[in-house]
């Protein structure tokens, strides 16, 4: 049911009359919460996240590889030793990054720190019943994020990170508008920005990993518009 998202929403921008006005630039990171905080779906003491934490965007994820269904934070700065491939700047930048698709000189260099990253998670470990998990760690058997924005989008960029020996597309649904960009096959630790321009207006964005990976931040800008209809009256009969 999860997956049926970015489909709905997109149905519903058709519905909303815009009238475009000036434009502004968001880079949307995921600073904040502390590693293990479940931004959206299964909490691992039961309940759900509502994924409504970074305003303006509402987060949904799924899980493919038997993990829990929960999108969390992971620190890139602080990576648990058995994911230093998601550490953000990679060791030849200085940073806690390792693996050979980060490295300088490496098509896809990791060379900056983007410290709080979305993953979803693979394992249920919480034993301090915190409702945080303890052992952030990307599902290796794939899984699926979505991003649906309050209002519709221009998207500039996506940057992920190691994407590796795995695919990864980024689906852009909005109204009649469905593009799917494909990620590069780009190393262990690897940092990819992913151009998104020119697309239009666009409702929800899906990463659909095909394996382990990390999303680091979204670039778009936001239509400063007036709903002809309320938007938020649609979207309340996809919550
Ligand atoms: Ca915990
Ligand atoms: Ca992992
Ligand atoms: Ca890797
Ligand atoms: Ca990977």
């Amino acid at each position: 049911m999860k997956a049926r998202y970015c489909m709905q929403y997109a149905m519903a921008i058709a519905l909303v009359g815009i009238t475009a006005g000036g434009a502004q630039a968001v880079t949307q990171d995921f600073a904040g919460p502390v590693a293990g905080t479940v931004i959206a779906g299964a909490l691992p003491q039961g309940g759900s996240a509502p994924g409504t934490y970074f305003p303006g965007i509402t987060v949904f994820g799924s899980n493919n590889g038997g993990g829990p269904h929960s999108v969390i934070i992971f620190d890139s700065n602080n990576p648990p030793s058995h994911d230093l491939d998601l550490g953000t700047p990679n060791q030849d930048f200085a940073g806690p990054g390792v693996g050979v698709g980060g490295e300088i000189g490496a098509p896809y260099p990791n060379d900056v720190a983007h410290n709080n990253l979305l993953i979803v998670q693979e394992n249920n470990v919480d034993a301090d019943n915190n409702d945080i998990y303890d052992d952030p760690d990307d599902e290796a058997g794939g899984s699926v994020i979505d991003f649906l924005f309050d209002s519709p989008v221009d998207p500039t960029s996506i940057t992920l990170i190691d994407i590796d020996n795995e695919t990864a597309s980024v689906a852009l649904d909005g109204d009649t508008l469905n593009v799917v960009v494909n990620a590069a096959d780009a190393g262990d630790n690897s940092k990819q920005d992913i151009d998104l321009s020119g697309n239009g207006g666009v409702a929800c964005i899906r990463v659909t990993f095909s394996s382990s990976g990390a999303v680091a931040q979204l670039v778009y800008g936001v239509t400063t518009a007036t709903e002809n209809a309320s938007w938020g009256d649609i979207k309340q009969l996809f919550r």
